[in-house]
């Protein structure tokens, strides 16, 4: 019997990457073993809990183990996954290339700026206005930006890397989807909105983001959810967090 894989997560978009993923391989026939999903509690800390900072040094989530080694970075994560069970999701000759810079792209760049964004507009209630204007304009310029470029992409095909859905989709679709939350306005970008559509119509990835939302709340959370999520979120953007003052 194959050794069950550890997903360690929370209903969140780096989380949501993977479970797609898992979604996605299961949907491709890919030969998976039994997963054990850990839902770690990001508004207690238990990101910052020794047993947790063993699997990542990072102390954020998702986290997959896989046969005793621990893959942090939802990007590498996406990666191992796709390398271990090939499907279309991601090439394994040259034209890898093509889709892997796209990845990069969403970890080093669109993840961080939407993520900034939806801090400084959902979890800072207690920070001024004007201190936090700038930073708001900034990330929201550059989320713009971002959009601009993925707007560009899609004009030309339905998915980032061409006709072929892949894990380059599945790393920026979570944070893109969740644009109201961020208030991100993607609806300036007509291609960008029509690739939320296309690939929420999936199957597999109404599955995935299914993982820790509560049920019926996949696409619309309940006012009890928003609270929760802002509780988490502002105690995760803490100065204080952040500098390991609790
Ligand atoms: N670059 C990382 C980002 C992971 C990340 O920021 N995860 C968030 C949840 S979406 C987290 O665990 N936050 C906990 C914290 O900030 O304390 C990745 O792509 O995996």
């Amino acid at each position: 019997m194959a050794i069950p894989m550890e997903f360690w997560t929370a209903a969140t978009p780096n989380g949501w990457k993977v479970s797609i993923m898992l979604e996605e391989l299961k949907q491709a026939g890919a030969d998976l073993p039994a997963i054990e999903v850990h839902t770690v509690d990001l508004l207690a800390g238990e990101q910052f809990s020794d047993r947790f900072t063993a699997l990542n040094p990072n102390q954020r989530i998702p986290v997959l183990v896989d046969q005793g080694r621990n893959i942090f970075e939802s990007g590498a994560i996406l990666q191992y996954l796709a390398e271990k069970f090939p499907s279309p999701l991601l090439p394994l000759d040259e034209s890898r290339w093509d889709v892997l810079p796209w990845v990069y792209w969403q970890v080093a760049n669109l993840g961080p700026a939407f993520g900034n964004k939806l801090s400084y507009t959902r979890y800072m209630e207690d920070v001024d206005a004007e201190l936090k204007a700038h930073p708001l304009e900034r990330f929201s310029n550059e989320a713009q930006r971002l959009l601009r470029i993925l707007n560009q992409r899609l004009g030309n095909a339905p998915f980032i890397c061409g006709e072929q859905f892949t894990i380059a989709d599945i790393a920026a679709w979570p944070w893109v989807r969740g644009w109201k939350w961020s208030k991100i306005n993607i609806t300036l970008h007509d291609s960008v909105m029509a690739w939320v559509d296309r690939v929420r119509a999936r199957p597999a990835v109404e599955r995935g983001i299914a993982y820790g939302a509560p049920p019926g709340e996949t696409d619309q959370w309940s006012e009890a959810t928003k609270a929760r999520y802002a509780r988490t979120g502002t105690s995760m953007a803490s100065n204080d967090t952040i500098a390991g003052k609790r």
